[in-house]
């Protein structure tokens, strides 16, 4: 495992070295967290990919296992083993994910060969689903027949159901409802909702739907962005009335887990912010978000916070009941650190906005202002960052609602990435890659008139291999 980089992140999860994308088969299995990821143990970029594997039993701490899957040179998984989905079949735990071979799409399914999930075996009769759905098409690309993957799949009253991600001929990207009565033979139903391809992308990538109980939620990937539609599912079809982005920054392809204690915990891959050679030269590209917990408001909104056995990562605290700021002032915190979690709450009184930095270099050379500001809205501008011009150096935004109530923030920083938590509800990952070794600092300023922060805490955030 890579560990000197210090812009390798300590308490997300990475691969060992090289490649990483989506998060696939979640599972919390046997007392155990299981995550597989899209995984290329040849170089840290996207090819021939295979299943990587990590497990918990906290949810926080992180072991590397072997390899779980990978593609067969005779099968339809031959150019790799795309995203797919875990599920417990009656105490068989099985993954179904996309194979790719000949610019076809190929959905496969395997089986547990051990309780540890660490070997899989994959179905003699794969692929299971030959045809693609013709009414309408299903999109043909250069790349692909047509474009028609990654899996989500649950078991209502005995029947399983399956989602699969695609484009259509003519519109945009569909989540595809297919039925099936053994995981194997899957019947088409149509698509549960349909995009428009000028607003919602031309392909929708891990589709997934949530059950709230009363309501649902689907997510999809559009090249872009991961939207969600909040509404309510019945039947195969999906009657949406809101809709917003899932995370505001570099964050794609989520997968959830439901524990055993009824929590949905969502991961998503964090692309790198950096350009390819970048990669290259780091040995590593690609991380986990934080896992979230995803749950609905009192108002029927989308709530978003961190799993709360992150906070068992605690270390040193530095704590103030309240800081005041006035305009033009600024608050160095005593603390140093590239691996940490800021909780505050931020109240602008007359202050146009309120600016969190961190892993700010002493001179300020390089640094990474979090602003808050009276428009309703936080950004992520990066473009003081790093002196690396491999780096992106663009700002990222997000509204937040306005509330009469302040601001509350909680901001994880752990070496090249910036997650941002405001009001529990709205999500902005940034990746960063200061490069000198003194960009650890952090400080607090208020622009344009006062500002309060309470409740501030700044806790030191442990390593988790
Ligand atoms: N990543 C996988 C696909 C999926 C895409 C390939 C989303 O299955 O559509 O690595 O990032």
């Amino acid at each position: 495992r890579l560990t000197e980089d210090p812009q390798r992140p300590s308490y997300h999860v990475t691969p060992p070295a090289n490649w990483l994308n989506d998060p696939n088969g979640l599972i919390h299995w046997n007392g155990r967290y299981h995550l597989f990821y899209q995984y290329n143990p040849a170089g840290p970029f996207h090819n021939t990919i295979h299943w990587g594997h990590a497990v918990s039993d906290d949810l926080v701490h992180w072991e590397d296992r072997p390899v779980a899957l990978t593609p067969s040179p005779d099968g339809p998984d031959r150019d790799g083993c795309w995203s797919g989905c875990a599920v417990d079949n009656d105490g068989v735990p099985t993954v179904l994910y996309t194979g790719g071979r000949d610019k076809r799409q190929l959905p496969c399914i395997a089986t547990a060969a051990d309780d540890d999930l660490t070997a899989w075996n994959k179905d003699p009769d794969n692929p299971i689903i030959e045809e693609l759905p013709t009414e309408p098409e299903v999109l043909r690309t250069e790349d692909w027949e047509g474009e028609f993957r990654d899996h989500c799949v649950w078991r209502e009253d005995g029947t399983w159901y399956q989602l699969i991600g695609a484009g259509m001929e003519g519109g945009g990207g569909a989540a595809l409802l297919y039925e099936s009565s053994d995981l194997r033979d899957w019947e088409y139903q149509g698509p549960i909702l349909a995009g428009d391809r000028d607003t919602a992308g031309t392909v929708w990538e891990c589709p997934e739907l949530l059950d709230f109980g009363d309501r649902q939620l689907l997510h999809v990937s559009n090249y872009e962005d991961v939207v969600y539609f909040l509404g309510t599912y019945d039947d195969g079809e999906f009657d949406v009335d809101r809709r917003d982005k899932l995370d505001h920054g570099d964050f794609y392809a989520p997968q959830s887990m439901w524990t055993d204690d009824g929590r949905i915990l969502t991961w998503g891959w964090l692309p790198e912010a950096r350009d390819v050679s970048g990669q290259w030269d780091a040995g590593w590209s690609g991380a986990m978000s934080l896992p979230r917990e995803l749950s609905l408001a009192d108002d029927g909104g989308l709530c978003q916070r961190p799993a709360s056995e992150l906070t068992e990562l605690r270390g040193d605290n530095t704590s103030y009941d309240v800081v005041r700021l006035g305009p033009g002032d600024t608050e160095q915190l005593p603390v140093e650190s590239r691996s940490f979690e800021f909780r505050a709450t931020v109240r602008l009184e007359d202050a146009e906005a309120v600016e969190l930095s961190v892993l700010e270099s002493p001179d300020g050379e390089e640094r990474t202002p979090i602003r808050y500001s009276y428009e309703s809205e936080i950004a992520v501008d990066r473009s003081e960052s790093s002196t690396d011009p491999q780096a992106t150096g663009d700002v990222q935004s997000m509204r937040v609602q306005p509330y009469d109530a302040p601001l509350s923030l909680r901001v994880f920083v752990d070496g090249s990435v910036v997650e941002v938590f405001a009001n529990e509800r709205h999500c902005l990952t940034s990746r960063v890659y200061p490069t000198r070794e003194d960009a650890t600092g952090i400080s607090l300023s208020a622009d344009g008139g006062r500002a309060t922060i309470a409740s501030l805490d700044v806790w030191e955030l442990d390593g988790v291999w």
